[in-house]
C-alpha cells in the first residue's frame, strides 16, 4: 500500500527523516501552500514568497531525484486551505491510509497531527546537533538552564573550535572583545542577493494578489530559494563578512541592515542550509587562518549555543510556552511597531528596515524593539505576534524563546537569567540613531528626555520585588535608591505621561 511523506514549508532538505522513511517507488511526497499556515500570523510577504517558492524549487528537486510529488499551489480550486484537509484530499486520491511526517517545529501543528484521522507516523526531526530528548537529558536535574553551560557540552560534542578537551585559543567565549560599535565603511560587503528566476516571479505575483495589506514590502525579492544559493550565500559570507563578524556583531548603523551578519537564519530554518554545513564552513576557514578565533567563536557560539538552546528550551517547555505573561504586560502594541510615525529615530530605524526587509539583525531585535516593549510593558503575546509575523526566519520554536523568553522576560527567567532592559546608554553607544532623534540621549528628564531612560527605571520599579533580589541588579536599584526622591517621582511621572500619549495614540 502506498504511504503519503509529508513536507512542509521549512522542512526542504533532502535528508529529511520522513524521506529516508519512504520508498520513492510508491510512496507519494505531499506538499501543499495552505491558508492556514499562511494566515495564522500576518506574515511579512517576503516570508510567505520565500517559503513558497522555496517550496516550488524542492519539489522540483524531489521529481527530479525520482519522487511523486503531489503539490498543491495556493490557488488550486481544490486547496483544501489546511495540512491536515490536504493529506486527506490526497489519501482519498492515491488510496493511502498511512503518512509519514516528520515533527513539526510549532506545538500547533504537532497537535494537528496528531488529531488527523488518518495514521501518522511522527519522526523525530534530526536536523540539529542536540535531539530533543538529549536536551531533555541535559536539563535534567538542573535548577537553571543556562546557554554557557549547555554551548560548552556542544563544543565538545561537535569538536568544533576543540584542542582536545580544551577550547582553542584557551577560552569558550570570546564576547568581550566583542562590542566595537561600527563605522561606515564603504568597503564592506552586502550579503549576497539573488535575482528571482521565472518560479519566483511567478509565487511573487501569487502574494502580491492573495496578502496585498500584510504589513511588508514584496519587492525587491533577492533571497536565495535553492540549496545552491543558500550555500553560495554562506560562502560569500565566510569569505567576506565573518572575519569582522565578531567585533561588530552588536553594532547598528542607520541606512547599514546587515553589516557583518550573515543573512542565513531564513535558509537555515527553511531547510536549504544545516546548522552542520554551516558550522564545517566557519571551523574550515578559522583552520586556514582566515577567520580570527573570536569571529568563529562569535558565530559558532550563535548556531551550535543558542539555536540549540532556544530549540531545546521550546519543547521541553510545552505548548504553553508562547502564551506566558510573568510580569502580566498588558498594554497593547503601540502602531509604531507596523509602521506608524514615531519620535523615536531608533525605533523609527529599525521598523522600517523590517518592513523592507524583513530582517534585522539580533541587536536590533533585543535592544531596540524589545527593549521597547519590555519596558513599555506590553502583552508579550502581541509581541510574540509581531516578530512571527514580521522576520523571514520566524518559525515558533525558534522565534518564541528569543521574544517570550529572551526579550520579554515573559517565562519569568527560563532562557535569560536577567532582563534585557536598557536604558538610552546602550543604543547610543552601539549605534549612530541618537544623533538623528528628536529626543536626546543624555536627557534623563524634561523635555527631549529620551523615553527609554524614563522607561527604564519605570520598569525597574514596577518590578522591584521581582528583580531586586537579583544578583545582578542589586547595584542597579541601589544606584536608583540614591537619587533624590523628587528626581525618582519626575522619572516616574513623566514616564506614565509618555505611556498614556503613547495608549492614547499620539505619534510618540
Ligand atoms: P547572525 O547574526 O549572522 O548569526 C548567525 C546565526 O546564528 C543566525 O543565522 C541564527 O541561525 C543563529 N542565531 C543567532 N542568534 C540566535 C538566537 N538567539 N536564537 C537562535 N538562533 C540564533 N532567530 C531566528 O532564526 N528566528 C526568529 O524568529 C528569531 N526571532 C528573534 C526574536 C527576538 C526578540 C530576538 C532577540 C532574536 C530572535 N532571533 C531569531 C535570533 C537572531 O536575532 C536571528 O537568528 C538573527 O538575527 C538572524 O540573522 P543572521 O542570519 O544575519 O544572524
Ligand atoms: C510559514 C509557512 C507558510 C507561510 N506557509 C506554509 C504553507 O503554505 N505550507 C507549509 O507546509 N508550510 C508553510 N509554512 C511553514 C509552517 O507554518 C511550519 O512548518 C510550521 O509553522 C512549523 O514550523
Ligand atoms: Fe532611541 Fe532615545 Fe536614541 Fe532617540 S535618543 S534614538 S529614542 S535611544
Amino acid at each position: 500500500m502506498s504511504r503519503l511523506v509529508l513536507i512542509l514549508g521549512d522542512q526542504l532538505s533532502p535528508d529529511m527523516a520522513c524521506l529516508r522513511d519512504a520508498d520513492r517507488a510508491r510512496d507519494t511526497v505531499v506538499m501543499a501552500e495552505v491558508r492556514s499556515e499562511a494566515t495564522y500570523a500576518p506574515h511579512h510577504p517576503k516570508k510567505i514568497a520565500l517559503i513558497f517558492s522555496a517550496m516550488r524549487h524542492f519539489a522540483e528537486e524531489l521529481r527530479g531525484d525520482g519522487w511523486t510529488v503531489a503539490y498543491t499551489r495556493y490557488d488550486d480550486p481544490e486547496n483544501a486551505g489546511s495540512i491536515p484537509g490536504e493529506l486527506l484530499r490526497r489519501a482519498d486520491e492515491t488510496g493511502a491510509t498511512e503518512v509519514i511526517a516528520t515533527e513539526p517545529g510549532e506545538w500547533r501543528l504537532i497537535e494537528a497531527m496528531r488529531d488527523c484521522p488518518l495514521e501518522v507516523k511522527l519522526l523525530p526531526d534530526d536536523r540539529f546537533v542536540c535531539s530533543r530528548k538529549d536536551f531533555e537529558a541535559w536539563a535534567e536535574g538542573r535548577k537553571e538552564l543556562r546557554m554557557e553551560w549547555f554551548y560548552r557540552e556542544m563544543r565538545r560534542r561537535t569538536g568544533y573550535l576543540m584542542k582536545g578537551d580544551d577550547p582553542a585559543g584557551g577560552k569558550w567565549n570570546y564576547d568581550k572583545l566583542n562590542r566595537k560599535p561600527a563605522a561606515r565603511d564603504l568597503l564592506r560587503s552586502a550579503p549576497m542577493s539573488f535575482t528571482p528566476d521565472d518560479i519566483t516571479e511567478e509565487v511573487l505575483a501569487l502574494v502580491q494578489r492573495e496578502f496585498p495589506d500584510n504589513f511588508g514590502s514584496l519587492r525587491p525579492f533577492d533571497f536565495a530559494v535553492t540549496r545552491g544559493d543558500a550555500r553560495r550565500a554562506l560562502s560569500h559570507f565566510v569569505r567576506r563578512l565573518l572575519p569582522e563578524f565578531g567585533p561588530y556583531q552588536d553594532a547598528m548603523l542607520t541606512g547599514e541592515p546587515y553589516l557583518n551578519h550573515a543573512l542565513i537564519s531564513p535558509y537555515l530554518n527553511v531547510g536549504l542550509l544545516s546548522p552542520q554545513e554551516v558550522c564545517d564552513a566557519v571551523q574550515a576557514a578559522w583552520e586556514a587562518g582566515e577567520v580570527p578565533i573570536q569571529s568563529a567563536e562569535g558565530f559558532i557560539r550563535q548556531i551550535i549555543g543558542w539555536r540549540e538552546f532556544v530549540r531545546g528550551v521550546y519543547f521541553l517547555e510545552g505548548p504553553d510556552y508562547p502564551h506566558r505573561n510573568a510580569l502580566n504586560h498588558q498594554r497593547k502594541l503601540p502602531p509604531l511597531y507596523w509602521g506608524a510615525e514615531t519620535r523615536m529615530a531608533c525605533l523609527r530605524e529599525v521598523v522600517a528596515q523590517t518592513r523592507d526587509n524583513a530582517y534585522a539583525h539580533h541587536i536590533q531585535r533585543l535592544m531596540v524593539t524589545g527593549n521597547f516593549a519590555l519596558i513599555a510593558g506590553i502583552d508579550p503575546a502581541e509581541v510574540h505576534e509581531w516578530y512571527l509575523s514580521v522576520y523571514a526566519d520566524a518559525f515558533e520554536w525558534v522565534e518564541a524563546p528569543n521574544t517570550v523568553g529572551m526579550s520579554q522576560f515573559a517565562d519569568g527567567g527560563v532562557v535569560g537569567s536577567k532582563p534585557y532592559a536598557s536604558s538610552a546608554n546602550y543604543i547610543d553607544r552601539m549605534s549612530d540613531y541618537c544623533t538623528g532623534c528628536d529626543y536626546f540621549a543624555e536627557k534623563k528628564t524634561g523635555k527631549g528626555a529620551c523615553p527609554f531612560n524614563l522607561l527604564y527605571w519605570h520598569f525597574l520599579n514596577r518590578h522591584r520585588d521581582r528583580f531586586e533580589k537579583n544578583h545582578r541588579m542589586g547595584a542597579i536599584y541601589a544606584s536608583w535608591d540614591r537619587m533624590d526622591e523628587a528626581r525618582r517621582e519626575t522619572i516616574l511621572e513623566e514616564a506614565d505621561d509618555f505611556l498614556t500619549r503613547m495608549s492614547r495614540g499620539e505619534a510618540v
